[in-house]
Formats: structure tokens, sequence, C-alpha cells
């Protein structure tokens, strides 16, 4: 009885309480805008989507690598997965990531065309996109943000070590990265923007970032083109550690053919040191904490760069031996 009594004193209450407030709400009316409190993120209540595009070279462990120990260290929770250089398993994944509710999506694209769509179904599940390592060719409503490397200017830098290195001019062949991808069409435009006149590019192939696929291609152009071939620009440091292979086959030594290389990888170094690579122009993977830290202001309303490009160097034999042991990739 007495519980009894109890539970409907405070229902007596509770409707005492709701009409109150019903004939208070037009004497005091809440401000109508104002949105429900809303919650601030922190890394330990963040998920972010890592549709990582492949494991085709250093460069792309070391930036995997970076994403997974710095969530691991900030405790941030991580979807990762390998889209093994495929667009449409990039694609799918992030479909995956919409429809379990992520609250960021950071994407390395594998090539710039073709994003709309999805981005698009981001945008409309209110879940904003970074755009990272690579660009995109899309509208800039659909995505925050970009953050990564300034591929022309890679290209640029690449284009005026090879003229540094055949100041008297020559043939070169170009041992490109994927097809389509900003990092393969912003290094190519940024080399031949910078290359000198009396420097003639026989060809130009991809390799797909690989050194499996740089190595094949090396070897067809020296069968094709041989000691006409004065200089090489290699868009990564994977294809040119394949390709140095294809030249020693061939009977080559180091520096017969110039080679400017990208990445700055710790192999890239090994083959600087070992006289095969004359200049390395630095592209850096490590993009996990400048992303998280990116990530945590897109959601929490702060001010952020809707462009972050990394900061990068060129590399030299020279002192190769030297930096070499403190290399992080
Ligand atoms: O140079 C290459 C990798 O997109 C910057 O992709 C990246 C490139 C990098 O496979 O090694």
């Amino acid at each position: 009885m007495k519980v009894l009594k109890v539970v409907s004193n405070v229902a007596l209450l509770m409707v005492l309480v709701f009409s109150l407030v019903a004939c208070a709400a037009p004497a005091t009316p809440a401000p109508a805008a104002a949105p429900a409190e809303k919650k601030e993120f922190t890394y330990n209540t963040m998920t972010m989507c890592y549709p990582q595009l492949g494991a085709e070279s250093d460069w792309r462990t070391a930036n995997t690598a970076s994403f997974k120990e710095t969530a691991g260290e900030l405790g941030v929770r991580l979807i990762f997965s390998d889209a093994q250089q495929k667009q449409e398993n990039q694609i799918s994944a992030m479909r995956a990531c919409i429809a379990q509710g992520v609250n960021i999506i950071a994407l390395p694209p594998v090539v710039e065309d073709g994003w709309d769509a999805v981005l698009k179904e981001a945008k409309d599940a209110g879940i904003p996109v970074i755009i990272v390592d690579r660009s995109v060719k899309a509208d800039k409503s659909l995505y925050a943000a970009h953050i990564g490397s300034n591929m022309v200017q890679e290209g640029e830098k690449a284009g005026n070590e090879m003229n540094k290195l055949l100041p008297d001019g020559g043939k070169i062949i170009e041992l490109s990265g994927t097809t389509g991808s900003g990092a393969a069409t912003g290094r190519a435009e940024g080399f031949r923007k910078t290359l000198n006149k009396n420097i003639e590019i026989l060809d130009s192939q991809t390799g797909n970032f690989t050194r499996a696929e740089g190595k094949p291609v090396m070897e067809a152009f020296l069968k094709k083109y041989g000691a006409d071939i004065k200089g090489a620009f290699i868009h990564n440091d994977d294809m040119a550690i394949g390709a140095i292979e294809a030249m020693k086959a061939a009977g080559l030594k180091p520096g017969d053919i110039k080679v400017v290389s990208v990445d700055g990888t710790r192999g890239g170094f090994q083959a600087m040191v070992d006289g095969w690579i004359q200049a390395d122009v630095e592209c850096n993977p490590l993009l996990g904490p400048q992303t998280m830290e990116l990530a945590l202001n897109i959601l929490n309303g702060k001010p952020f760069e809707a462009e972050t490009l990394t900061k990068e160097e060129v590399y030299y034999p020279d002192k190769a031996a030297e930096l070499l042991p403190s290399r992080k990739y």
C-alpha cells in the first residue's frame, strides 16, 4: 500500500510538473533555434574510417603504420581496410563505413576521378571527408579538407635536379606512377614544366608505383633505347629499386643513367649510398597525427585549414649515409 501511495504521489507530482512546464512555456519560450547541447568529440570518442588504397610501396606501408600507430596512441577507433589499388574496393569500403555511421572518413584516393557519388553519399549522411595524400577531381563542397603533398611541386623539384644532372642535355625516360593518380599526374606535370629544352623525354610508362612492375618496364626501356638513355625520372623509390635491378642485369654501373626518384624511403637512401640514385625528392607519408588533429577540429566545429601541404626536401647521395639511420620510413 505504502509503495502504491508513493508511486501515485510521484505520478501526481509529475503531472503537476508537466503542466507547470506546459503553462510556463509560452511565458519564457525556449529559443526556438537553440540546438540540443552538442557533444564535444575527443580522440577517445571519435571513429575514423581509413579506406587505404593499397600496400604498393614502402611509402604506403609507412603511411598505414602512421595511421594505425597514431590511432593507438590517441585512442581513436580506426576502421582500416586495404583496397589493393582498386577504386571500386575503396568505394565499397567507404559505403560500409557510411552504413556503420562512422564520425569521419579520411580518404587517400587511388585515382583522381570518379568520387562524386560516394562523396555525396557521405555528405548526405553528415560524415565529413578529409582527402589524404593524393588529390581528387571533385567539387570542393563535397569534402572538408585535403592534407598531403604538392605533387606538382615535387615534379618541379625533380625537373630541376635532372637539369643539374644533365647540364648538356640528353635523352631520358620516365617511369610513372599509377595512371590517373594525382601523384603521377602532378609529378609528370611539374617535371615537364621545369625540364630544360635540351632534355628529351624518349618514353614514359607506368610501373604502378611497385618494384615488381618497375623492373620489367625498365628492362623494356633498356632493350628499346639502350645507351641513348642518359637519365630516368622515376615517380617513386620502389619503382626505382625495381629499375635498378634491371640496370644491374643489363650490366650498367651506378651513375651510367642519372636517376631522380621520389619519396625518400630507406630503400631510396640505400640506393643513393650505393650510387644508383642521384637525387631523391622527399614525400612524407607520416600523415596520421596531423590528420587526426584536423579531424577533431572539423568534428568540433573549430577553425581548420582546408588545404594542408607537407613540407618536403630533396636529398642527395653526399648526406645519404649519415641520414639513413634516422629515416623513419
Ligand atoms: O609517392 C608512392 C605511393 O601517393 C604520395 O603513392 C603517394 C605515392 C608515393 O605508392 O610511393
